[in-house]
């Protein structure tokens, strides 16, 4: 649990794992599920995932669920934010990390936001910055386990630094974006930064700096 632990000092980690709770949350232990709409169905023959957008070269890439399987994986342990006030404590995750991913479908310098896409047209916008922050996983596991189908079963993007509406279940695509778009629950009425230590909630508490207006 982060509340009590030793800060770490400014090291990679200081963005994604910062010691206690941010303000107006609580502590739950368990996870319970929360997303908008059903819980997809995973066909491993039908699934691939694919980045796509502002690329380097322009192209496409795309990984069959086999190919991803196999890609190198790492595991993250990181307090999971969502803006409905709970925060759960030291979820461990395993997955391929962001930056990782970004060497092997590399964007054009210009590339300034991604947006990930979820199963059904849920959409989370990120800053190339955060989407790149040390701790951003494509995960496929939760606490050693597959991820459950409620969780994002095959697979989610975790992005711990932020609320837990950027973290999309079920993802299957990345787009690079030169400049910024508004993804589903930004397009809502949430904030389009979405940081929990700054308690950026709702789109009504955004500066011209955060981003395309509602
Ligand atoms: N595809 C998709 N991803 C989603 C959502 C959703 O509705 N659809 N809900 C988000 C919200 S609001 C939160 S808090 C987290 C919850 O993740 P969990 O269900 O694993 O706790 O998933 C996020 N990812
Ligand atoms: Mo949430």
């Amino acid at each position: 649990m982060s509340e009590g632990t030793e800060a770490e000092g400014p090291g990679p980690d200081a963005r994604t794992r910062r010691p206690g709770l941010p303000p107006g949350q609580r502590a739950r232990r368990e996870h319970r599920p929360v997303h908008y709409g059903r819980v997809p169905s995973f066909r491993p023959e039908r699934w691939d995932f694919r980045v796509f957008g502002t690329t380097e070269s322009l192209g496409t890439y795309g990984w069959s669920w086999e190919e991803f399987s196999a890609l190198p994986s790492v595991e993250e342990v990181r307090d999971f934010h969502c803006v409905l006030r709970f925060t759960v404590p030291d979820v461990r995750w395993t997955g391929v990390r962001a930056s990782d991913l970004v060497r092997w479908a590399p964007p054009s310098p210009e590339t300034t936001h991604v947006m990930a896409w979820g199963e059904y047209g849920y959409s989370a916008n990120l800053r190339i910055d955060d989407f790149l922050a040390d701790g951003v996983l494509l995960a496929t596991h939760r606490d050693g386990e597959p991820l459950s189908p409620e969780h994002g079963y095959p697979l989610r993007l975790v992005v711990p630094q932020l609320y837990g509406w950027k973290s999309v279940k079920w993802l299957r695509s990345v787009e690079y974006m030169v400049g910024d778009r508004r993804g589903f629950w930004e397009e809502r009425g949430y904030h389009n930064r979405a940081d929990p230590w700054g308690e950026e909630r709702f789109s009504e508490q955004e500066g011209p700096e955060d981003g395309p207006p509602l």
